[in-house]
């Protein structure tokens, strides 16, 4: 096969976008950088993860006398290790732990960022070879620069973001990323080691015909939502359907097929959990943020996600995602207009 090597790479395309701002710092585009490195080293031990019985297990020793780590905890680990090394990073906060990390150090406190991440969604899926991913939001931070710093700077609304992205470990290893200026997306060509410009300015269609939620939940959910769930299942060739039902339990991945195919994906409260599952600052935020510069919406059924008021780390929230014209039909569900 003739690979097309004029393709550019992860780091070419952000310092292209770099000389296009002459008064960019290119901290931003080294913390993107970061992120890819971490993203490879990820995906190589991914890649290995149905090998664990013959590698070791987790937190075991394996035959090389390595400690073995969980494989969302290696993830954690690697993406903490390369933003606090790097130069843009103040402190990060991560599904994985319990408080933020605050790195604290002279070139941190000067840094113009905070990046908080799932280092590992869907880790669940990985004993059956599901594919997985990592989610990743990027914060300018509102605290006084020079000085560590503070909770304030991770508990902004999503609206702040500077950019967004993920990474899935599927088929091929992709990460795609949004700034204001667009979504590009970027697989990892094995043959170079490099993310490569795969989809340049990735636009979410306008409908769609996927829908995507967890019926084993349908009778916890809200009437509405049953309403709009029930308006899917009966869409055919005259009203915009027939619709599909995709759901793999794989955030990043049902939500990525949605980006590109168009469609909608939806994990509402449930009559257990009114709050939702998913995390509003790891998961919910960075998708949100990704799906509007792709022009798609994004809410938690009451209000637009970006608008949300964060007010602890781990706090969860309703979520819907997906093609603007599908979620303007789910909202008059909700709403109660219909
Ligand atoms: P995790 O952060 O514990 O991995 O959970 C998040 C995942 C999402 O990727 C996925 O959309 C959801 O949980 C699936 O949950 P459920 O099995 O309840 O449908
Ligand atoms: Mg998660």
């Amino acid at each position: 096969m003739n690979v097309n090597r004029k393709v550019l790479t992860l780091d070419e395309f952000t310092l292209q976008q770099l000389r296009n701002f002459p008064n960019a710092t290119g901290e931003l585009s080294n913390l993107l950088r970061d992120i890819g490195l971490a993203a490879k080293r990820i995906n190589v031990e991914v890649n290995k993860a149905g090998l664990v019985d013959i590698l070791g297990d987790a937190g075991t020793v394996n035959v090389q006398g390595e400690d073995v780590k969980k494989l969302d905890v290696y993830a954690n680990d690697q993406f903490m290790g390369v933003l606090r090394h790097g130069i843009s990073c103040a402190g990060i906060g991560s599904e994985e732990l319990d408080d933020s990390v605050i790195f604290d150090d002279e070139i941190s406190n000067n840094s113009k960022y905070v990046c908080l991440f799932d280092p590992l969604d869907g880790s669940g899926n990985i004993d059956v070879n599901v594919s997985i991913g990592t989610i990743f939001g990027v914060y300018r931070r509102i605290s006084e620069k020079g000085k560590p710093c503070t909770k304030a700077d991770f508990l902004q609304p999503g609206r702040n973001q500077v950019a967004a992205g993920y990474i899935v470990y599927g088929s091929s290893t992709m990460m795609v990323y949004a700034t204001r200026r667009g979504v590009n997306g970027f697989t990892l060509d094995p043959s170079i080691g490099e993310f490569t410009l795969s989809h340049p300015n990735i636009k979410c269609p306008e409908s769609g015909k996927i829908y995507s939620v967890n019926h084993g939940n349908f009778f916890q959910y809200d009437e509405r939502v049953q309403g709009y769930i029930d308006c899917c299942q009966k869409k055919n060739k005259d009203n915009g359907g027939p619709y599909t039902q995709r759901y793999i339990g794989s955030m990043v991945s049902d939500v990525h097929r949605n980006l590109i195919k168009g469609g909608i994906f939806m994990y509402p409260g449930t009559a257990s959990r009114p709050g939702g599952k998913l995390r509003l600052l790891y998961e919910c935020n960075p998708f949100a943020f990704i799906t509007e510069v792709a022009g798609g919406k994004a809410t938690d059924g009451k209000q637009r996600i970006l608008d949300v008021q964060p007010t602890t780390l781990h706090q969860r929230s309703p979520f819907f995602v997906g093609s603007r014209l599908m979620m303007e039909e789910l909202e008059t569900y909700l709403s109660g207009e219909v």
